[in-house]
C-alpha cells in the first residue's frame, strides 16, 4: 500500500497481521503504522481485529512480558507503574502548535510545532527496539453512530493494549466498513513504554513526554506506563475531541452520564455531571438504586433538536483508595469477584490477593506494591512512609459487570436525552447542597464556569485553598477557556429544550467544621433535581437560582434514606451567602483572565451583572439570606 513501507511491514508482521492491516484499505492507517514501524523499530508488530482470540492474546502477552501478574482469583491481574509514574505528568503533556496558533494557545503548555515534533521524534527513535508491538482499533462512543470517533493505537505495552480492550469499544469491523470519504477522520495514538525494568515499569522517566498534535489528531506518548499518560483513548483522545468538538459544534465533557430512577413510577431521567477530582463524581454516578451509563467522559450532540449524550468508554479506570463495602458497595463487590480486572499500584499480599488503603479489611504487613518488595514501615528515597497502595492506585473494569449498568442507554446509537446537568464542586462555606439555575446559560456561567475544589486536611499543602476547575475540565480543555465556555453556551442554540442545570456541593461544613448530612444525601439532591425536571417541586428563589423547600427535602430524606433532616440544618445549609458568592465570582473572573486574554465580553458582562445583583440583594436582605426571604 506504500512501497516505502511494504517490505518492512512484511518483515515485522506475520502474514495474518499484514492481511488484517491491508484489508482495511486505509492509506492513513497504513502509513501511520509504516512510519512508526520504521521509526520506533519494534522487533515485531501484531495487528488485532475484534476477535476473542486476539483479546486473549493481548491478555497472555501482558503476563508473558511481565507487565501484569496473575492474582489468586481467576481473571484478576496486577500491574505496577514506576514509582515516579503513578499520576498524569502535567508538565510534560504539551500541545505542538503551528506558529500562527502559538499566541492563542499560550496558556495551555504549547510548544512550537517543529521544535516539539523534532524532540518527540528523537525520543521515539528506536524506542521499541527489540520489543513486540501491537496495533489495535477502537471507537470512542458507540460504533456506527453519529458520535463515533474511530481510533488506532500503536503501542509496545501489552498492559496499555489490555487496558484499552477493557475500557473502549472494539472497532476493527467499524474500520473495515468505513466509506472512503470517512477514512481520514480518525484519531491516532503512538505509545512506547520505552526501556522497562523487570517489573515492566518504564525506566527513562526523564524522557517521558506526551505531545499532542491537534492539527492532525495524533498523540505521541513516550516512556510512560501510568494509564493517564499512556492510554491514548482516555485523556489524550479527550483533548483531541474537545478541540474537534469546538470546531464542529458539539461538546466533549469530563462528565458521567447516569439515570435517576423514580422509585414508584420507575421513570428514568438522564443527568450528566462534572465534578473535579475528589468531589464525589464516581459515587454520584454510582448511587445505589440509580443507573449508570458512564463515569468519566461524555460526548454531547444536538440530534433532532435534542441534547443527547453517549459514554465515550465502556469501562472504568477508577480510584481504588477508600473503595469499601459500605461506601462503594457496587464496585467493592465486583473487585472481589473472579473476573477480568486489572489492579494497578496496589499491594499484592502473601496470599496473592490485592489490598489497598481504605478497603475496610485487615491488610497484610508485607508483599509487593508500587514501591517494590514492601513491608510495613518501609520508607522511600525521601524518607517518606510507603503506604500499602499508592493514593492514585486504580482498578480497570468493564462497566457491564455492574448490576446497575444501563445497558440500553449505553448502547443507544443516538445516545440518551439529557434532561439535567450537574456541576459539583467542593467548598466548605459558599455553595448550597443543590440549586437549580434559571436557565442553561446561567447554569454554564454561574454553576459550571465557577466550579472550584477546596483542599482538605487529607490533601497535601495548605487547607482551604480553592482551585478553579471550570467544568471540571481544566486539564483537558485544548483551546482557550473563554472560547470553550462560549461554545458550551452556543451548543443549545436551536434545541427544542435545554437541560436544566444544577449545582451541588456535598462538602458544606457546620460552624463546628462538621459535615451536616450523611454521604448518601446526594441521593436526595438527585431526586429533587429529577422532580424539578418534571415540574414537580416548588422552590425558593435566590440571587442565582432556585433552592428546595424544607418540606420536600424532609420527605425525600425520609422516603429515600429513612433519615431525619432537621429544619435547622436545612436553614444553615441553604442560606445564600452574598459576600462568599461575590468573592467566588471575582476569583472566576481572575482565573479566566489569567488563562485567556480574549474572554468574550458577553461572558464577563454576565458575571458583572450577577455580582451587581448579589450586591443589591445584600443591601436589601443582609449578607446571609435565609431560604424563603429573597423575593428577587
Ligand atoms: C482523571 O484524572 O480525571 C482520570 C484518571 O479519570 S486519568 O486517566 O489519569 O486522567
Ligand atoms: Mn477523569
Amino acid at each position: 500500500m506504500n512501497p516505502k513501507y511494504d517490505a518492512l511491514l512484511k518483515e515485522k508482521m506475520s502474514e495474518k497481521s499484514y492481511e488484517k492491516l491491508t484489508a482495511l484499505k486505509n492509506q492513513k492507517v497504513y502509513d501511520f503504522v509504516g512510519l512508526f514501524a520504521e521509526h520506533c523499530n519494534p522487533a515485531t508488530i501484531y495487528v488485532c481485529d475484534d476477535s476473542a482470540a486476539d483479546e486473549a492474546y493481548i491478555r497472555e502477552q501482558a503476563l508473558a512480558k511481565g507487565e501484569e501478574h496473575k492474582l489468586a482469583k481467576e481473571g484478576q491481574t496486577i500491574h505496577w507503574d514506576g514509582y515516579g509514574d503513578q499520576a498524569r505528568d502535567k508538565a510534560n503533556t504539551k500541545y505542538i502548535v503551528t506558529p500562527e496558533n502559538m499566541e492563542r494557545m499560550k496558556s495551555l503548555n504549547a510548544v512550537p510545532f517543529d521544535e516539539g515534533q523534532k524532540e518527540i521524534m528523537e525520543i521515539a527513535k528506536d524506542n521499541m527496539k527489540g520489543k513486540d508491538a501491537v496495533v489495535k482499533f477502537f471507537a470512542e462512543g458507540p460504533t456506527g453512530s453519529p458520535f463515533t470517533i474511530p481510533c488506532i493505537q500503536f503501542t509496545d505495552s501489552w498492559y496499555v493494549a489490555h487496558s484499552e480492550s477493557i475500557l473502549y469499544r472494539p472497532a476493527y469491523d467499524h474500520f473495515l466498513n468505513m466509506k472512503d470519504d470517512e477514512k481520514d477522520d480518525i484519531f491516532r495514538f503512538i505509545h512506547s513504554a520505552g526501556e522497562q525494568d523487570e517489573r515492566g515499569c518504564s525506566v527513562n522517566l526523564d524522557k517521558r513526554r506526551i505531545y499532542m498534535d491537534l492539527q492532525n489528531n495524533m498523540v505521541y506518548s513516550q516512556n510512560a506506563q501510568y494509564a493517564g499518560n499512556s492510554v491514548g483513548l482516555k485523556k489524550h483522545s479527550m483533548r483531541l475531541a474537545i478541540n474537534k468538538a469546538g470546531e464542529e459544534g458539539w461538546l466533549c465533557e469530563h462528565m458521567f452520564v447516569m439515570a435517576v430512577v423514580e422509585p414508584e413510577s420507575k421513570r428514568q431521567t438522564y443527568f450528566a455531571g462534572a465534578y473535579p477530582s475528589a468531589c464525589g463524581k464516581t459515587s454520584t454516578a454510582m448511587v445505589p438504586g440509580e443507573k449508570v451509563v458512564g463515569d468519566d467522559i461524555a460526548y454531547f450532540r444536538n440530534i433532532d433538536g435534542e441534547f443527547r449524550a453517549v459514554n465515550v468508554e465502556q469501562g472504568i479506570f477508577g480510584i481504588i483508595k477508600d473503595v469499601n463495602s459500605s461506601d462503594d458497595p457496587v464496585i467493592f463487590e465486583n473487585l472481589k469477584k473472579g473476573q477480568e480486572l486489572i489492579f494497578s499500584n496496589v499491594l499484592q499480599g502473601p496470599d496473592n490477593n490485592p489490598y489497598w488503603t481504605g478497603m475496610g479489611e485487615d491488610t497484610p504487613t508485607e508483599g509487593n506494591n508500587h514501591h517494590g518488595a514492601w513491608k510495613l514501615g518501609d520508607k522511600d528515597a525521601n524518607g517518606k512512609d510507603v503506604t500499602i497502595s499508592h493514593a492514585n492506585s486504580r482498578y480497570t473494569m468493564r462497566l457491564d459487570y455492574l448490576a446497575n449498568f444501563d445497558k440500553e442507554g449505553f448502547e443507544a446509537k443516538q445516545g440518551v436525552k439529557v434532561d439535567g446537568l450537574l456541576y459539583g464542586g467542593r467548598d466548605s462555606d459558599t455553595t448550597v447542597p443543590v440549586e437549580e439555575s434559571p436557565s442553561y446559560a446561567s447554569g454554564i456561567l454561574l454553576k459550571a464556569a465557577t466550579l472550584e475544589s477546596e483542599t482538605t486536611a487529607a490533601t497535601l499543602g495548605a487547607e482551604g485553598v480553592r482551585t478553579a476547575s471550570p467544568m471540571a475540565n481544566m486539564d483537558f480543555v485544548s483551546y482557550p477557556l473563554g472560547e470553550y465556555t462560549a461554545n458550551n453556551l452556543k451548543f443549545t442554540e436551536g434545541m427544542k429544550e435545554e437541560p436544566k442545570v444544577f449545582s451541588t456541593n456535598y462538602f458544606m461544613l457546620s460552624p463546628e467544621g462538621k459535615f451536616m448530612t450523611s454521604k448518601l444525601a446526594k441521593k436526595v439532591w438527585l431526586h429533587w433535581a429529577e422532580g424539578r425536571v418534571h415540574g414537580e417541586y416548588e422552590g425558593y428563589k435566590t440571587p442565582t437560582g432556585t433552592i428546595p423547600l424544607y418540606a420536600d427535602l424532609k420527605k425525600l430524606f425520609k422516603d429515600l434514606l429513612n433519615e431525619d433532616f432537621s429544619e435547622e440544618d436545612y436553614t444553615y445549609l441553604f442560606t445564600f451567602r452574598c459576600t462568599k458568592w461575590i468573592e467566588k465570582l471575582e476569583r472566576t473572573k481572575a482565573f479566566f483572565a489569567k488563562m485567556d486574554n480574549n474572554v468574550p465580553a458577553h461572558i464577563i458582562e454576565a458575571w458583572d451583572k450577577a455580582i451587581a445583583e448579589i450586591s443589591a440583594a445584600k443591601e436589601k436582605y443582609g449578607d446571609q439570606i435565609k431560604p424563603g426571604t429573597f423575593k428577587g
